[in-house]
């Protein structure tokens, strides 16, 4: 294995005056290292439980954990309730922007009461707990009063991405047996209405796997657009859910009831339903929402800029924070409509303190410029957040001037859809960030990084690149793919069964001071002549260089070498007028500099798009077949499959 070479020097210790109000300090390491279970137990009484466990963990049916063994509580009152009943009900829970620019501030007792109308609507139509609901919504806050109903009545949600096909929500649907399917009329993407209950017609319409699970199709007007209606089967949110009593009691659900199934996708082309349960879940969550963004209730404002179809949205818009009491933003749109400015305004306008994105979104606003956040007063962000793929050295050194004001620190949270919460973060108020590693596991969190035969590489000295394994339970982690116990086991815990470990899937890096840098898929690895090399190694050097400013790298197979590195550049705006061949030497000339000659791209390809999945991540299988001269394989998970007539054309 190469290990990657780029040259971070640089690290970031938060300011005195920053670690002095830090939520969390060493002290956090030290009570999780003398003992974990108690740790945890601790992190768990930040909720609010029906009836205390009896035991906090038991590993004895391994790998499916049940933690506070014996315990009860009810999501929704942890969320929502208990923090009206504490006397903050006036206090907004949710400043929600529609991308129109209409707005709705919702208030702890104003979700109270949303939440048990959806709750009392959903009992009426004979659901019980366990049953399953399929959420098919926009950004909207029905959305969100739908999770939080279900989780209240322990029914369990599946939430699919409003972006996704008929055909992906179909087999999501079957595959749970949803009885119930909330959408919307329609949504809006840049200014005009997209149908989307159309598309739960056409949906329930094809044919699926057995007899049709659903039963009742509950639907939020939001665009005003016509839709076809069944009767007998579709409702409108506005006159049911909305007419009943604001009044519901909530029972406590035990803590391995499940509360969730997210669809993510694997290395086969069947996604998996990850399940995730109730009191381990909302812990983790809780517990990283406080700590990580060093969160403080009624003081912060919030922005996790995620969607709720996707884990982050779950843990980092929903759950986490309202079981913190945040304010935090929900905001419908696209960060471009009207216009490059709009989520900087909205930092502006509503203060916003805390702000968490992906790098993709970093780079984007790299390539509109220094100039838009420039023209806005950010001075109110004290902390950012990245999350979903490796951040690019550039890109962290470029939000944190740019967004953070050379002051806020960044938290690079390494997780999962299985992790259910944050695994890996720098703790803001203590560690000093290297720009692009997640630096290492949170306290209570135990993470390895290890060879083929499981040697942990951190005892050797100096650098090493390897595999992450999670090798210790935690709290958040998922119990299972949903109706398929055999697959769950081979995909995380078969490739280190004799030691017991989790298997992330994601290779890193651990660097001569023991900070861990997370360098993507393993698949994402290419072999080169003998040398490992990974694909964000090559995307960063490539974006280290001013004309580029997103890059996708893939190995494509080579007879000579075994794998051939093929990059695929976005050029800035500066850079779109140079001579394409001048580019093209000066990036392999800058890559064999940043990595080493043998890293140096085969070819490159100046594309004017990147293809990428709804949650951000760029599809490098799609462009491996580019790469590879195949026909292209599944193309139904991206956001734009058009993307690719315009790469052919370059490439
Ligand atoms: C939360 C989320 C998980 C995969 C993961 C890894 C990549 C996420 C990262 C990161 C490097 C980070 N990933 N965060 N890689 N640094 N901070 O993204 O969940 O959609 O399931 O993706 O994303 O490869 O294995 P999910």
């Amino acid at each position: 294995m190469s290990t990657p070479t780029e040259p971070v020097t640089d690290a970031y210790p938060p300011s005195a005056e920053f670690a002095a109000q830090a939520n969390g300090g060493a002290a956090l390491y030290e009570a999780a290292a003398a003992d974990r279970e108690a740790f945890w137990a601790e992190q768990a009484r930040r909720l609010s439980w029906d009836t205390p466990w009896e035991q906090v963990l038991d590993w004895s049916g391994a790998p499916v954990a049940k933690w506070f063994v014996g315990g009860k509580l009810n999501v929704a009152v942890n969320c929502v309730d208990r923090h009206v009943a504490a006397g903050f009900g006036d206090q907004v829970a949710i400043h929600w922007i529609g991308e129109p620019g209409d707005t709705r501030d919702i208030t702890y007792a104003d979700l109270l009461a949303e939440v048990s109308r959806a709750a009392n609507y959903f009992t009426s139509l004979g659901l019980v707990a366990g049953d399953r609901v399929a959420i098919y919504l926009p950004m909207v806050p029905e959305a969100i009063v739908a999770m939080l109903a279900c989780a209240r009545l322990g029914l369990t949600h599946s939430v699919v991405f409003a972006g996704f096909s008929p055909t992906a929500l179909r087999s999501r649907v079957d595959d749970a047996r949803a009885r119930l399917v909330i959408t919307a009329d329609g949504q809006w993407r840049r200014g005009k209405p997209a149908g989307l209950k159309s598309a739960v017609d056409e949906a329930l319409a094809m044919p699926g796997d057995g007899e049709l699970s659903v039963e009742q199709v509950l639907v939020v007007r939001r665009t005003g657009q016509d839709v076809p209606w069944t009767a007998g089967r579709d409702v409108w949110w506005h006159e049911t859910v909305a007419e009943q009593s604001p009044e519901h009691t909530a029972m406590g659900m035990d803590a391995e009831h499940p509360l969730f199934i997210l669809y993510t996708s694997g290395t086969t082309g069947k996604p998996k339903g990850i399940v995730h349960t109730t009191g381990g879940y909302l812990t983790q969550a809780a517990y990283t929402h406080h700590y990580v963004f060093d969160h403080k209730p009624g003081v912060d404002v919030y922005w996790c800029t995620a969607d709720i179809g996707w884990v982050t949205g779950h843990s980092y818009i929903v759950y986490g924070p309202l079981a913190n009491r945040a304010t935090q933003i929900v905001y419908e749109g696209t960060p471009n409509y009207p216009d490059e400015h709009r989520h900087f305004e909205i930092i502006a306008d509503r203060r916003v303190s805390i702000y968490y994105t992906a790098p993709t979104m970093v780079r984007t606003f790299m390539k509109w410029g220094a100039e838009i956040p420039a023209a806005h007063d950010l001075s109110s962000i004290r902390l950012l957040g990245s999350v979903g793929e490796p951040i690019n050295p550039e890109a962290w050194r470029w939000y944190r001037t740019n967004i953070g004001g050379d002051r806020a620190p960044i938290v690079d949270t390494w997780w999962q859809t299985e992790t259910g919460a944050i695994m890996m973060s720098p703790l803001p108020g203590l560690t000093a960030a290297k720009p692009g590693a997640a630096m290492g596991p949170l306290p209570g969190i135990a993470a390895q990084v290890v060879d083929e035969d499981g040697h942990d590489l951190a005892d050797g000295d100096g650098e090493a690149v390897g595999y992450l394994v999670l090798d210790q339970p935690w709290p958040a982690m998922l119990r299972g793919i949903w109706g398929d116990p055999q697959r769950y086991q081979e995909t995380y815990w078969d490739r280190y069964a004799e030691q017991g470990w989790y298997f992330a899937g994601d290779g890193a890096r651990i660097d001569a001071d023991g900070a861990y840098w997370v360098l993507g898929r393993v698949d994402d690895v290419m072999n080169v002549s003998g040398h490992r090399i990974s694909t964000a190694e090559v995307e960063s050097a490539l974006v280290g260089h001013s004309g580029v400013a997103e890059a996708a790298v893939v190995g494509a197979s080579d007879a000579t070498t075994g794998q051939g590195i093929v990059a695929f550049v976005i050029l800035t705006a500066d850079a779109a007028d140079a001579d394409p061949a001048t580019v093209v030497q000066e990036l392999k000339a800058e890559v064999s500099k940043e990595i080493s000659p043998i890293a140096r791209p085969r070819d490159i390809h100046i594309v004017p798009e990147l293809p990428k999945t709804r949650s951000g991540k760029i599809m490098r299988r799609l462009l491996r077949d580019v790469a590879e001269g195949r026909e292209l394989g599944d193309t139904s998970t991206l956001v734009d499959p058009a993307v690719f007539d315009a790469i052919r054309a370059q490439a």
